[in-house]
């Protein structure tokens, strides 16, 4: 135990809660109803969000399949569409943002600040619950057509293009949009009232820093995405010209609309994902996290940043050359503050006692991989580059770099890392290292030779290609192959360790942070006595504790 526990001397936090309750045990089918407790919220979300992930990863490996011959001959192209549209929809919006501030929000934050529980438990399930119909809604579209018009879901093509699928899409975002708000709203309460009084700001973990920060962009851009989707939704089906250039509307309008959230929604992945690594990197190199204060500024400056560079995804829509200039330039800007926490992990890493679990070799990868996606994406910030390689493979390159490799990468370190806090039981290390190595090469094998696809001209979203472009698609196509192989080791190891793993500590892995000071898995409200902060999050090796640790 690394905390000091004392009584809360605030009687009235003690007295409201039943004591029967808090020694009550988890039943399995408390997860599969309404429930308001965070824990179970937070692996609702990260399963729920799991089966996605299969489920949108299974249309990749057939659009993979479609793409091992240059002839559409695997899939209609109509089918294809309805595929890749759904493929990006489910990965962004039903995988990585629900798994990470859903489902790892939701769980840790409050055992991270000393909380029973959010701020609004019961809307807090709500959000939960508004994930499960937008995904139904997703998945039913296929039997109307499919939604055709890609995630972007661009007017005209979106509007003349299966028009109840492509309703159903719609619905399904906001649906997802307003989940995703509901929670912003829950958190930054949260965070801002609930800390017991002993953790100041300057020991918040900075993965509370980096939610915080999420939920703030959160608010900000979804509701800009929901109208514009609501207008698209009248534009289909209630005769309206919004976006319909014939009859007065303006198509780039949609544009604006659709990137000023769906630029900061990149942040919206990534930043909880940064907040993980912050959270991994110190207690497996046992050092104190370099820059705290910078990470933490940091965060909050790439949402600021973030908001004023959404028209770099519109260069090539007749944007003018001084606007091209300006967006140029704020794009590269927001290099520097994400460049500010690589290099403050590099750091924490440098000369520590590294530990290479599973969950470390995960947050290793990811440093890998996202410096890649980081490079090519300043590539693709500078105007005259990104108007060469617009709607090319170089484009999927890079934001599967990003996202599979920043973003799914941070996630597993995050399941390996708190899984026995979660279940009280311990993963297999072998197991988990079979699935690191196969999904490192796999997806390095499925992206990389993209980018040569994209600078040789293959255009992005289509079913079939130029013959000279079979060589390099049948080597991602094997990695695809891969990659869904490395599932199997991932999905044995979970089920088998959650039901019969051997038995985990409260601190397995001799963390510093609040969650690791109470059971595994955590009893109903948490902690019986609320902990009192005596140390910052990451004085590895400055605390009696921590040097006893090794
Ligand atoms: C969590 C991981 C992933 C995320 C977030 C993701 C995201 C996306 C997005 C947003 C698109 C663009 C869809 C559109 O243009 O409407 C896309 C396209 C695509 N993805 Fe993924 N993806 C992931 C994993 C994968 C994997 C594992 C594969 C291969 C096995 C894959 C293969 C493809 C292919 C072939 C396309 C079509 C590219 C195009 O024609 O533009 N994706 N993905
Ligand atoms: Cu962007």
């Amino acid at each position: 135990m690394t905390q000091a526990q004392v009584p809360l001397d605030d009687a009235a936090l003690v007295a409201d809660h039943d004591h029967a309750q808090v020694h009550k045990a988890w039943k399995w089918y408390h997860y599969f109803g309404y429930n308001i407790d965070h824990k179970v919220i937070g692996i609702q979300y990260l399963v729920t969000a799991f089966v996605f992930y299969l489920i949108g990863g299974l249309m990749a490996v057939g659009m993979r399949m479609e793409l091992a011959t240059p002839d559409p001959d695997f899939v209609d192209p109509s089918l294809y569409n309805a595929l890749l549209t759904n493929h990006g929809t489910i990965m962004i919006f039903l995988w990585i943002v629900p798994a990470a501030i859903g489902g790892f929000g939701n769980y840790l934050v409050p055992l991270m600040i000393g909380a029973r529980d959010m701020a609004f438990p019961n809307l807090n399930a709500i959000a939960f619950w508004l994930n499960p119909p937008a995904g139904l809604l997703l998945l039913g579209s296929f039997f109307f057509g499919g939604a055709q018009a890609g995630w972007t879901s661009y007017p005209p093509l979106s509007e003349i293009t299966a028009p109840v699928a492509q309703s159903m899409w719609i619905m399904a975002i906001v649906l997802v949009g307003t989940s995703s708000i509901m929670g912003a709203v829950n958190f930054i309460v949260t965070i801002i009232m609930m800390r017991v009084p002993s953790l100041t700001w300057d020991k918040l973990p900075l993965f509370c820093w980096a939610i915080l920060a999420t939920s703030a962009l959160a608010l900000v851009s979804t509701p800009v995405l929901a109208a514009g989707l609501i207008l698209l939704l009248f534009d289909i089906n209630f005769g309206t010209s919004f976006f319909k250039p014939d009859a007065g509307g303006n198509i780039i309008i949609y544009q604006h609309l659709f990137w000023f959230y769906s630029h900061p929604a990149v942040y919206l992945m990534i930043l909880p994902i940064f907040g993980i690594m912050s959270e991994i990197i110190p207690v497996y190199a046992r050092k104190p996290i370099f820059g705290y204060k910078a990470i933490a500024y940091s965060s909050l400056a790439i949402c600021l940043v973030g908001l004023f560079v959404w028209v770099h995804h519109m260069f090539t829509s007749g944007t003018p050359p001084w606007m091209r200039l300006f967006f140029t330039i704020s794009t590269l800007i927001v290099a520097v503050p994400t460049g500010v926490k690589i290099f403050s992990w590099v750091a924490t890493l440098w000369g520590g006692k590294i530990r290479f679990t599973t969950a470390m070799l995960f947050a290793v990868g990811l440093l890998g991989m996202f410096v890649l996606g980081g490079l090519s994406g300043i590539t693709l910030g500078a105007a005259p580059f990104d108007i060469h390689v617009h709607d090319t493979y170089y484009i999927v390159a890079h934001f599967h770099y990003v996202l599979f490799g920043g973003s799914v990468f941070g996630l597993y370190a995050a399941i390996y890392h708190w899984f026995p806090k979660m279940t009280g039981r311990m993963m297999n290390e072998r197991l988990g290292q079979v699935h690191f190595l196969m999904t490192f090469i796999g997806a390095n094998l499925t992206f990389l030779p993209m980018h040569s696809l994209g600078t040789h001209g293959m255009p992005r979203r289509v079913a079939m290609y130029d013959p000279q472009f079979t060589a390099l698609n049948q080597l991602c196509t094997f990695g695809a192959f891969m990659l869904a192989a490395s599932l199997i080791p991932f999905i044995i190891n979970a089920v088998w360790s959650w039901t019969r793993g051997p038995k985990a500590s409260d601190n397995p892995w001799n963390a510093l942070t609040l969650e690791w000071t109470t059971a595994s898995p955590p009893i109903i409200e948490n902690w019986e006595v609320l902990p009192v902060v005596t140390h910052g999050p990451y004085e590895y090796g400055m605390t009696e504790e921590a040097l006893a640790v090794e």
